[in-house]
Formats: structure tokens, sequence, C-alpha cells
């Protein structure tokens, strides 16, 4: 409803700051290589793709970037979401759907940026074994990737250099358009702020309990404001640990007990079929941890969700 043409725009986006390990900055190249534009376009989408964004100056100075507070790598990661911002918004305003493959989580401070200023009404569906919704004074780690919604969401603690100088004064999202699936390793100082803003939370034990048919529903309905409502925009940022590490192993804070196969699939079914989505974010696969076929495994199934949430279709 909202793209102009069945177009999708990829923002690769090989970074890794946002986190200790390394790896996580080969997961776009190796999504393309595995063949995800041939799968998409004989899906029917018209696929723009001009290479990953280059963060070859920002990867080369990580090492150099020392920490602001509890924050590692803050210059390289306001540096790296202020260009995604920039790159995202652009193809959303052209009516193309982005589709950013990342990449460590501190990517989708710019995915959802961007989205935003195309989309100033949009929704954020975050899927996920985390919340990542620290802040700079609540990380436990000092990993931004633990950190991208609370910025998003201009909580406090969150005014800080180097992300003020482009962050608006005004955050772009509100806390009653932001909802959770598949949580299940959560920081104390999250599970506060989860509860002081009243987000929506769908964990594992609430897939457990009402099926993950029943969740989507649910979280759909809560962004739009009533049951059976459908009018916002869709931004999904799909965090791959938010499956069970024995669906996707290879990725880099794994936590057992989480989605299966189906229920990461059904998610990326359901919100294509309302119609509504407007971005997509498939992150944090790391090829380079563990053995080959659990990196391979972990890069099919990053394809197969995008595929699922582009429109493929069982029958
Ligand atoms: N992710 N809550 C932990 C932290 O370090 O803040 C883990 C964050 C994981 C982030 O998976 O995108
Ligand atoms: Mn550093
Ligand atoms: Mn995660
Ligand atoms: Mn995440």
């Amino acid at each position: 409803r909202y793209l102009k043409e069945k177009s999708v725009a990829i923002v690769g986006c090989p970074f890794s700051g946002g986190q200790r390990r390394s790896g996580v900055d080969t997961g776009p190249n190796s999504l393309v290589a595995a063949g995800l534009i041939e799968q998409l376009q004989s899906l029917g989408w018209n696929v723009d793709f001009e290479g990953h964004q280059q963060f070859e100056g920002v990867n080369a100075t990580l090492a150099q970037d020392e920490d602001i507070g509890k924050m590692k790598n803050p210059r390289s990661v306001s540096s790296v979401t202020e260009a995604v911002a920039n790159t995202v918004e652009k193809h959303a305003k052209a009516g193309k759907l982005p589709l950013t493959l990342g990449g460590d989580h501190s990517l989708a401070l710019g995915t959802v940026s961007g989205s935003l200023r195309a989309h100033p009404d949009a929704a954020l569906i975050w899927i996920d074994a985390h919340a990542d919704i620290n802040t700079p004074l609540t990380t436990p780690s000092g990993n931004l990737h633990g950190c991208p919604v609370s910025f998003l969401l201009g909580l406090d603690g969150t005014d800080v250099e180097p992300f003020n100088a482009w962050l608006p004064k005004k955050p772009l999202l509100t806390p009653d358009r932001l909802v959770y699936i598949g949580l299940r390793d959560i920081d104390e100082g999250e599970r506060k702020i989860l509860k002081e803003n009243n987000i929506k939370s769908f964990s594992m034990h609430h897939v457990d309990k009402w099926g993950i048919g029943k969740v989507v529903e649910m979280a759909l309905d809560h962004v739009n404001g009533a049951p059976g409502k459908r009018d916002r925009p869709v931004h999904l940022s799909f965090d791959v640990d938010a499956l069970d590490p024995s669906v996707a192993p290879s990725t880099g804070t794994p936590v057992r007990g989480g989605l299966t196969f189906r229920e990461g699939h059904y998610i990326c079914e359901a919100i294509y079929e309302t119609g509504l989505l407007v971005a997509l974010d498939l992150m944090e696969v790391n090829p380079s941890l563990l053995e080959d076929k659990d990196a391979k495994q972990t890069i099919a199934v990053g394809c197969s969700l995008i595929r699922s949430a582009l429109g493929e279709t069982l029958l």
C-alpha cells in the first residue's frame, strides 16, 4: 500500500562495531552470495543493489575508537548509523522497500531512523531474543547493538555525543508504536525500562501460551491502536538470534529456547500479508562462528525469512 511498485533496495551493511565478535560484518555478503537477489527476483521483485555500503574507513579505525562512558566504538557506530539512515530514507522516499542486511543490530538505529523520516507514523516490530533497549547508562556490556531502541525512543541517557549531533531532539519513535516478539534474555535495567514505558513485549512464554498466530495478531492490534485495525506502515527488524540456536546457530549472542523455524517464518508471512511492510532488517548473521555447516544453515534460514517477508507463499 505504501510502496510504489514491487521494488526492493538492498542495503548491505558490513559492520560489526556494535559488538565484539568479528565476522558479523561478512553477513551481508554471505546472504547475497547465497543467491538472495535471484531469489527475490523470482518472487517478482525488482531488486536494486549497487554493492554493499562502504564502511572500510570506519572498520579500519575501530580499534582507535575510544570508549565514551560505557559505550564501545561510539564514533564508529554513530557515523555508520547516520549514513545508513540517509540511505534507507532515500530508498523509502523513492517508494522502494529497503532491505538491510547486517551486520550487528546497532545498525537498526540507522534503518529505523531512515524509515521514520519517510513514514513518520510507522510502527516498529522487533523480533529478537533481546530487547536491545539498554541506554548508555544501563548497558552492562557497553555493546551498542544492545542499545539501538533506547536511542530511537530518546530515553534518559541517550542525549550523548556523538549521537546527539544527528539524532533529532524530539525522537521519531513513541513507545506505543513498538512491539517485541521472541524475548527471553533481558537485562535488569531493560526490564525496568520496558515496564516504565509500558512497552508491549511478547516473550517466548507468550508464544508458548498463545501460539504464534495469536501473538502476531495481538502485536499488530497493539501498534495499530485497536483490534483489527491495520493501517500503520511496518518496519520489521529481525535479529536472527530470535530463532532457536538449533535453527540459526551462527550468531553472536545465541540464547536457547527460541522461535522454531516455522514460528520465525510465520511472523514474516503474516506481516507481508498485511500489505503494510515498508522496511525489513535481517541482522546478526555471523557466518564465521562455528562450523561451516552451521554457517550455511544460518545463511539459508536468513534468506528464507527474507523471502517469506517478501511474499513467498507455501502454496
Ligand atoms: N543483540 N543485553 C545484552 C547487552 O549487551 O546489552 C545483549 C545484547 C544483544 C544485542 O542481540 O542485537
Ligand atoms: Mn574500540
Ligand atoms: Mn539479539
Ligand atoms: Mn538484536
